[in-house]
């Protein structure tokens, strides 16, 4: 099979309340505002499709993109940002745990943990939600970079722990350095080969 990276992008939409079904497997990405999402999503894909931001909180939609007609790259939108009200966290947790649930083309949710903060209460709570949903998970641990590199093992390794994640399904990565780009990559084609 070609390879599927770098990947041409389509942008089918952003969506609001209900996400369209495809028949097409679907490669959820899901973080905090702010972990580095978008900028993995474009170094991941290897074209600018999402857009990065220093102001955390902006995107409050689901954004859907086809990779060369074999998936759907699903950009959930991020959480844990301070400002935002109570009615639009209800709204997120409707908008997210809609698309999550009885969705059998999702293959794989790429959850994005920023390796230079102990683990977050909002990312183990996602994590609990995919886990109860039988969902694939792939740990990125974003920003590793900023990390020492003599700590950076030991690092990605207590936030699997943390979370009750295998030790090999959180990779240390980074945008900025391209750190773990071909295993990302790997992980992704392989999750939507079956
Ligand atoms: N040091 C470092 N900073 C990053 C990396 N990826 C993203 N950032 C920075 O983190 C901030 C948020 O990035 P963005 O991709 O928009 O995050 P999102 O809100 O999760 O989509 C921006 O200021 C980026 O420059 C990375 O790999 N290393
Ligand atoms: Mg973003």
């Amino acid at each position: 099979m070609k390879r599927l990276f770098p990947a041409r992008a389509t942008f089918i939409g952003s969506f609001v309340d209900d996400v369209p079904f495809s028949t097409l497997p679907d490669v959820v990405f899901a973080g905090r505002s702010n972990v580095g999402k978008s900028s993995a999503i474009n170094v991941i894909v290897g074209q600018a499709i999402a857009r990065t931001s220093s102001t955390p909180g902006r995107t409050q939609a689901v954004n859907v993109f086809e990779l060369d007609g074999r998936l759907r790259l699903v950009d959930l939108p991020g959480y844990g940002y301070a400002k935002v009200s109570k009615a639009m966290r209800d709204d997120w947790r409707k908008l997210i745990g809609g698309y999550l649930s009885d969705r059998p083309q999702i293959k794989l949710v790429v959850a994005l943990l920023d390796a230079r903060h102990p683990p977050f209460e909002l990312d183990a709570t996602l994590l609990r939600q995919l886990g109860e949903l039988g969902l694939p998970v792939l740990g990125l641990a974003t920003k590793v970079d900023d990390v020492p590199r003599q700590k950076r093992n030991s690092t990605v390794a207590a936030l699997a722990a943390a979370h009750g994640l295998p030790a090999d399904s959180v990779i240390p990565f980074s945008s900025t350095d391209k750190i773990g780009l071909e295993e990302a990559r790997e992980a992704i084609a392989w999750s939507v080969s079956g």
